[in-house]
């Protein structure tokens, strides 16, 4: 058996962004434990929340134990796992930029999320759909071609298929799970948009037929998009 190397937290019964660490680590064919979808898992996640562990405090999920190591946000985690497995190339240019691209990616997950969120996280969706419809029109008449145009943009200043260098970096994942997020929750706006970005549609659907991430993909390990979570489907909220 594999020998276990790292710890990833993250709610079990979401992909989230959770799925962008999972992604990196699948993709890297390494070894971790997901450890809040073991059997009593959540409370070891939970001790960890609460202080109740070694090393830094994580406000929030997704956070990953390597050794004595406790990293979070999603950003920081990617850009500590990605050296390490060869994810991103060795120069600093590079690592910088695939750090700027994925905090641009954060920024546009959490504007998905607040199209159904857009007064409080804590209150449920059916709380304020006045407002999450108002959102999200903005969202998907000024937002979201902004943030698809301009990765189409980098990828047209790069070798057309990959956001950072020319082989497939974490960023690539990332961008793979967004789109594909994005399509899950948009389906008519992101028909639409998707003409606009032919390489960016194109990056996702080569990152979906890698056959470094076909087993996983088609495991159960692979979390389906819900209403749980970041990229929700309610039709009221698509163009
Ligand atoms: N900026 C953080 C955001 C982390 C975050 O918002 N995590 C969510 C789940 S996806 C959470 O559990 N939040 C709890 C909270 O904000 O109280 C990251 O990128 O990791």
């Amino acid at each position: 058996m594999a020998r276990v190397t790292y710890e990833l937290y993250y709610w079990p019964e979401i992909p989230g962004r959770g799925e962008f660490v999972r992604l990196a680590l699948e993709y890297a064919g390494a070894a971790y434990r997901d450890v809040a979808r073991e059997r009593n898992g959540m409370v070891e996640m939970t001790a960890l929340l609460d202080g109740r562990g070694s090393g830094a405090l994580p406000f929030a999920p997704p956070f990953l134990k390597h050794g004595r190591l406790v990293i979070a946000q999603t950003a920081n985690i990617l850009q500590y796992l990605a050296p390490r497995h060869g994810l991103v190339p060795k120069s600093d240019a590079h690592r910088v930029f695939a750090n700027q691209l994925q905090l641009t990616l954060a920024d546009l997950v959490a504007e998905a999320h607040d199209t159904h969120h857009p007064v409080a996280a804590g209150l449920y969706y059916e709380e304020q759909r006045r407002e999450a419809k108002r959102r999200a029109r903005d969202f998907i008449a000024e937002r979201l071609p902004k943030f698809l145009g301009y990765l189409e943009a980098i990828l047209g200043r790069g070798d057309g298929k990959h956001l950072v260098g020319t082989k497939t970096t974490y960023v690539d994942l990332s961008a793979f799970q967004v789109v594909s997020g994005l399509r899950y929750a948009f389906p008519n706006a992101m028909r639409r948009a998707s003409k606009r970005v032919p390489k960016l549609s194109k990056l996702r659907d080569r990152v979906e037929s890698d056959a470094r991430l076909a087993a996983y993909l088609a495991s159960p390990r692979r979390i389906a998009f819900n209403e749980q979570g970041i990229f929700r489907h309610y039709p009221e909220l698509d163009a």
